[in-house]
């Protein structure tokens, strides 16, 4: 692969235009790159550093907490406490935002939203997990104490998001609304080069991800869906294929490479699905967009709903176009 840009350089050059860039959201951008490089670092000796299995104890979500989700989210909370571009920050893994309340940090104007280490149950099998970011500027005024509103705008408020992968390369996906972007990390240089520039789903997908084995628990529309994508039906390449690794960002990243559709649906043990609005389907639902794909609860567009709590779940779909209408399209009949 040709190097000809890194990150750092392919950021600056491409906030420069922004209306509002001052710097701050490169630096955050920079902060989030530095971060991901010391998760990297934890993820790849983990087996050596007696750093996998769980700390017994669970999360606000009251999911088991792995030790790397501990180290993944206090790293990036050092990072941005450490540097001044964000004045809080809220994580899947705590139960309250993080504030930074001095003088330096009350003078920045964004917020950021992590998961810090999605795909966790993943960890001690070696398989790929991913941290999810997402960064809106505040409401509240700059100066003041950051506040609760800051953290709940719509999702089509943000400004970036992205998540960085570690699978067999480490990559850094990330759109500031102008198109999303691919960078992979090369370990000995210690940097990331733009490997896929200006990503966008291919016009056909015929792949589909979903956790099958909750089958009974989904509304009429999914299993008529999934019927219906098992369907024989040479022209329109069905039945599907079927891909699930239980890490969203693996699922989410080969979707949108080679086209697909992704479905955390609500079931009966699960009302409102598994996925959190604000640390998972928001980010991914930005990215799906800027790559021309669709993102929905099944009825409306994640990007427009208003977020009602930090820790909220929300039936997710994204993918293809054509591929989320369909699966609409079935939830509005049944
Ligand atoms: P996590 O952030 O605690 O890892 O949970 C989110 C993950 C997603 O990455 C993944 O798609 C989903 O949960 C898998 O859930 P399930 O095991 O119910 O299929
Ligand atoms: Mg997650």
């Amino acid at each position: 692969m040709e190097r000809h840009f890194t990150l750092g350089e392919f950021i600056i050059e491409n906030q420069k235009d922004f209306p509002y860039a001052k710097g701050e959201l490169s630096a955050l951008l920079s902060s989030i790159k530095l971060a991901g490089k010391l998760v990297n670092q934890q993820i790849n000796k983990a087996g050596l550093a007696e750093i996998l299995g769980k700390i017994g104890k669970q999360n606000v979500q009251g999911e088991a907490q792995a030790k790397l989700d501990v180290i993944a989210n206090d790293i990036f909370i050092d990072t941005f406490r450490n540097r001044g571009e964000v004045c809080g920050l809220g994580s899947e893994e705590l139960e309250d935002v993080v504030i930074f309340d001095d003088e330096i940090h009350r003078e920045a104007k964004y917020i950021i939203l992590i998961d810090p280490l999605d795909g966790s149950s993943n960890i001690d099998v070696d398989i790929t997990v991913g941290t999810i970011f997402s960064i809106y500027r505040r409401i509240s005024e700059v100066g003041s104490p950051v506040t609760p509103e800051d953290f709940l705008q719509p999702g089509r408020n943000q400004v970036a998001a992205g998540y960085i992968i570690y699978g067999t390369s480490t990559i850094l996906v990330y759109t500031s609304g102008n198109g999303v972007n691919g960078f992979t990390f090369d370990p000995g240089i210690g940097s990331f080069f733009l490997s896929h520039p200006n990503i966008k789903f291919p016009k056909k997908g015929n792949t589909y991800s979903i956790n099958e084995g909750n089958y009974v628990h989904f509304p009429d529309g999914i299993k008529k869906y999934l019927k219906w994508v098992q369907e024989l039906d040479e022209e329109e390449k069905r039945p599907f294929t079927s891909r699930y690794t239980g890490s969203l960002v693996a699922d989410f990243h080969r979707n949108m490479l080679l086209g697909g559709i992704y479905l955390y649906p609500q079931g009966t043990t699960a009302p409102q699905g598994k996925l959190r609005l604000l640390y998972e389907s928001n980010p991914m639902a930005f990215l799906t967009e800027q790559a021309g794909g669709k993102a929905t609860n099944g009825s409306e567009r994640i990007l427009d709903i208003i977020p009602e709590e930090l820790h909220q779940r929300i039936p997710f779909i994204c993918g293809n176009k054509d591929m989320v209408e369909k699966a609409e399209s079935f939830l509005s009949q049944f």
